[in-house]
């Protein structure tokens, strides 16, 4: 299956494309990682899929190695930015917090952690 088209107002899509900018700060094969502009820790990057599907498990079921890349940028990104651990966080739907129906993944550290998150 191609990927799904993107939307007009997919705002990720759009910073793949390199319409809207962000920092960038890794570019992989089919992820792209870039700070977050609304930072929860501090450092926080999203990694986000090329391809447009809304969640990461549809992401992982249609192109299982670009969700494996997130996984391996998200720890690239971590010792790019000297963190001692990190979280990855996958929020999904509008119950899980998901604001973005774009898949992307949430690595955030520089400070520690608490559990449960809210
Ligand atoms: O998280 C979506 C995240 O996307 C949220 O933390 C803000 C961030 N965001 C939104 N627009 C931008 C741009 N233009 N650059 C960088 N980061 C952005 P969610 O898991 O969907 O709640």
């Amino acid at each position: 299956m191609t990927a799904p088209e993107c939307p007009d107002d997919c705002v990720f899509c759009k910073i793949v494309a390199g319409d809207i900018p962000a920092e960038i700060v890794h570019a992989g094969e089919s992820t792209l990682a870039f700070r977050d502009t609304n930072p929860q820790a501090p450092t926080h990057v999203l990694v986000v899929s090329r391809s447009h599907y809304e969640t990461a498990a549809e992401l992982a079921h249609h192109e299982p190695m670009s969700a494996a890349e997130m996984l391996v940028v998200a720890g690239k990104v971590a010792e790019q930015e000297g963190m001692a651990g990190y979280r990855m966080v996958f929020n999904t739907g509008r119950e899980g917090g998901q604001v973005v129906p774009h898949a992307h993944l949430h690595v955030l550290g520089g400070r520690s952690m608490g559990w449960p998150p809210g």
